[in-house]
């Protein structure tokens, strides 16, 4: 199966973005389409499609932190982009935000490829708490324009990606190289379903219109590897029920031959049991002894709102701000749209039932 006939592409954006997106495709291999764009041109990396951006401007040498100045940079560059994404329809960005790239061409990129009509997927860590408060500032005002323009976020907070007794020289290259694995799992899940396959279009389509989400992974074996795995999700605070309620699951489990139907059921029960029983869950599979010969991969995403009807995705900026603003979809609120919205249980009232409950109505 090659990448050509996937319409997915991977886009590391900034520094670590480009870091974290090269060790995607090397844990990944063949078949993966991905391009590192950075304003600093020592993130090419040979072998990478690599896009600069801003040469004329920042002349290679990054934004030095200016999220403004990496906007502009960007806005230069974007339609070097446009040949990488033909045929592409949903990009899955990766990027670190703190500096000014990651966060700034993030923002500007996802607008782009609205404007195109393709979705996109934003993977966004957030700078460690001891890198400072002028990094997080930077993190926390790209966050919220990076959440208007893409389909759906996943912020991740690095200091929960590495354990608390790492040394702290390590742990950049260790929440590096956990992200790259777990979305390089999620990558096979997409591209190498097994035997209980994930629906393509529902796939893109929860992963498209869901807003924020909270994504995590496990890597677990022997004996009682799959409540082993339960556990570890339901402690990890990549999940932590705190922040949002959670309306649905994806899961995906990735493991070799020996997989058992037990498993499955444990692994599938206890998750519900953990995150929310009566949301809804969609669980895939991949079978593939040569990579996972004995041990077992769990890929959890959260996502704290269902998608609307799939005709509505992928509809443009307007539609996606509104979505960003809350729980209300993005409706036209037709004679209710000069009064404040009648909010129940975190519903609006106001609009049709088929619109809050999320039913695809085939027009
Ligand atoms: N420099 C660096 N940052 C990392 C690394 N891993 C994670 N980060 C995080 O990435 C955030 C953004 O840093 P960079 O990627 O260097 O910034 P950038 O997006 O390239 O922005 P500019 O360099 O200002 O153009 C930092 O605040 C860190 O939280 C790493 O290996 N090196
Ligand atoms: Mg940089």
């Amino acid at each position: 199966m090659t990448g050509i006939s996937h319409p997915i592409l991977l886009l590391g954006v900034g520094t670590a973005g480009a870091k974290i997106a090269h060790g995607v495709s090397r844990a990944f291999g063949d078949g993966m389409r991905c391009v590192l764009v950075d304003t600093d041109a020592s993130s090419s990396v040979e072998g990478a499609d690599f896009i600069l951006l801003g040469g004329d401007r920042l002349a290679g040498r990054g934004a030095g932190g200016d999220i403004v100045a990496a906007r502009l940079a960007a806005e230069d560059s974007l339609q070097t982009l446009n040949s990488k994404v033909e045929g592409i329809r949903l990009a899955v960005i990766v990027t670190s935000l703190g500096g000014g790239t990651g966060g700034g061409a993030t923002i500007e990129i996802s607008k782009h490829l609205a404007d195109l009509g393709i979705a996109t997927v934003v993977f966004a860590t957030t700078p460690f708490f001891f890198e400072g408060e002028d990094r997080m500032r930077n993190a926390r005002s790209a966050m919220s324009l990076i959440e208007q323009e893409a389909n759906s976020v996943f912020f991740l907070p690095l200091d929960k990606l590495v354990g608390e007794e790492d040394v702290m020289q390590e742990a950049m290259k260790r929440a590096v190289d956990t992200l790259s694995g777990g979305i390089s799992l999620l990558w096979r899940l997409i591209m190498k379903p097994g035997y209980i396959k994930l629906d393509a279009d529902r796939l893109r389509h929860l992963m498209t219109g869901s807003g924020r989400g909270r994504f995590s992974f496990v890597t677990v074996q022997g004996p009682d590897r799959a409540s082993q795995a339960v556990e570890k999700l339901a402690n990890s605070e990549l999940l932590s029920l705190a922040d949002a309620p959670v309306n649905g699951i994806l899961c995906g489990v990735l493991a070799g031959e020996d997989l058992r139907l037990s498993e499955l059921g444990r692994i599938a029960d206890g998750i519900r049991t953990s995150f929310g029983e009566h949301v809804s869950f969609e669980l895939g599979t991949v079978n593939d002894e040569a990579t996972f010969c004995g041990r077992l991969c769990v890929v959890i995403m959260l996502f704290e709102k269902l998608p609307k009807a799939e005709k509505s995705l992928a509809s443009g900026t307007k539609g996606k701000r509104r979505r960003a603003s809350g729980m209300s979809p993005a409706v036209d609120r037709g004679r209710f749209s000069n009064s404040a919205p009648t909010i129940w249980h975190g519903e609006d009232l106001d609009l049709p039932t088929f619109m809050r409950r999320s039913i695809n109505l085939d027009f």
